[in-house]
């Protein structure tokens, strides 16, 4: 059976909201306390996996966490009415819509058992993602059951940070052959945290059984995650035998030599800090973009509005364009809602190398359910939810009936 990139998004979750949670995150510290739309960030995101659908692309789905996280709150010895506002905020974060974070993913053809493997991340430096995982954990589950193709683990101890796919890239001839996994993690970051630590992807790299010689270590420049790159897909997106990346995404660019000896094919499009700086490349998120072969062989870059908006970026991927680079063609998405809390269209997914005819049908999309979920959005997302309303029951309970509704109509109340 072919194997083929199947892009799973993180359906954006009934509370999305903006606390300004994510130290190191500039657009969700530059949102924090304005109002936020659920239902049109809800609607963004379905519309971008129906243009992914329209390009000829496998698309599936996440479901949001459990939210409030009332057993989180009860493990911290509170409940959602008696915490303090920080903590109330930090469970009712619809944060899981960034599935790019859910776990990281080792397709079969890069592992010693020949099985794909997927370890959910614990994302242990933001207390609001700290509480994802047991959801997403039972989602992939359910997802990838098969034993015989699916190896899923649960998350790395937390003495080492895993942010899950945002860090991992793979370098490949075509995604069903044997790739080169990289692996990049941070140890400074000026006033900012490293969240995806070494130890933490050598971890991963034995659990998944990769081939040593075909397994790197790379490690994200200070200056990216100081200026706001908390997550390597912010300054660098990988696609078979491509690499793009901006000039100063990496503190020590040597690793790119082994990745031309290792992927026939191989080619870096780097981005000179000259043409587009590190700010406008965070801004517009232009790395945090989807790079997608489609299926006549060619690649796009599906890129958030924000990159459009951005002289020197537009000017850079016009040029790219008229050029003979790899990139041919470039989609531009709304999902604005998302992008207001540091998540762009990249964050979005999580990439999973498989058969869709061995995935769980319950997490795979057409167009036709993707009307009904946007119906079904219309119905019960709220339209607005402004600070205060984090402590209003009200919330909390149009929320907890939205997802079961949800749940109801994928078939999924298992995960309730
Ligand atoms: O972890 N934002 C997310 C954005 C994640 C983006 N993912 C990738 N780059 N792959 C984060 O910082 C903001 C929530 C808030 O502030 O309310 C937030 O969690």
């Amino acid at each position: 059976m072919p194997l083929v990139e199947i892009n799973f998004d993180g359906i954006v979750g009934p509370s999305h909201n903006y606390a300004g949670l994510s130290l190191g995150n500039l657009a969700s510290a530059r949102n924090a306390g304005q109002a936020s739309q659920p239902r049109r960030a809800a609607l963004e995101g379905l519309e971008k996996m129906r243009a992914n659908l329209r390009l000829g692309l496998a698309q599936g789905l996440f479901v949001p966490a459990p939210c409030p996280n009332r057993g989180w709150l009860a493990e911290l010895g509170t409940s959602v009415e008696a915490a303090e506002p920080v903590l109330r905020a930090n469970a009712l974060s619809a944060s899981s819509m960034w599935a790019a974070n859910a776990a990281t993913v080792s397709p079969a053809p890069d592992t010693a058992d020949r099985r794909c493997h997927l370890s959910v991340a614990n994302l242990r430096t933001m207390p609001h993602r700290s509480h994802e995982w047991p959801s997403t954990l039972a989602q992939l589950r359910l997802a990838f059951a098969d034993p015989g193709s699916f190896a899923v683990h649960g998350p790395v101890p937390p003495a080492f940070g895993d942010e899950g796919a945002a860090n991992h890239m793979r370098l490949c001839p075509r995604h069903g052959e044997p790739g080169v996994e990289l692996f990049v993690y941070g140890t400074a970051g000026g006033a900012f945290p490293a969240r995806q630590h070494a130890e933490a992807c050598r971890a991963i790299s034995r659990r998944h059984r990769l081939d040593p010689e075909r397994t790197l270590f790379v490690e994200q420049s200070e200056q990216a995650i100081a200026a706001g790159a908390f997550h390597n897909d912010v300054v660098a997106v990988a696609n078979e035998r491509v690499l793009f990346a901006h000039e100063q995404a990496f503190a020590d660019k040597s690793f790119v030599e082994r990745c031309a000896a290792l992927v026939e094919g191989f080619e870096l499009v780097e981005v000179p800090a000259a043409e587009v700086p590190l700010v406008d490349a965070i801004r517009s998120y232009l790395f945090n973009a989807q790079l997608v072969t489609l299926p006549d062989g060619a690649m796009s870059l599906i890129v958030p509005e924000e990159a459009r908006e951005t002289a020197s970026v537009w000017g850079w991927l016009e040029r790219h364009l008229a050029s003979n680079g790899p990139i041919r063609r470039v989609e531009v998405v709304d999902v604005r809602q998302s992008m207001a809390n540091g998540g762009g269209p990249a964050c979005l997914r999580l990439r999973v190398v498989a058969d869709t005819a061995l995935v769980d049908p319950r997490f795979l999309v057409d167009e036709a359910r993707l009307d009904q979920l946007a119906g079904l959005v219309e119905r019960h997302w709220p339209e607005r939810i402004a600070p205060a309303d984090l402590a209003n029951p009200e919330l909390w309970h149009e929320v907890e009936s939205a997802r079961f509704a949800l749940l109801a109509a994928l078939n999924l109340q298992e995960l309730a």
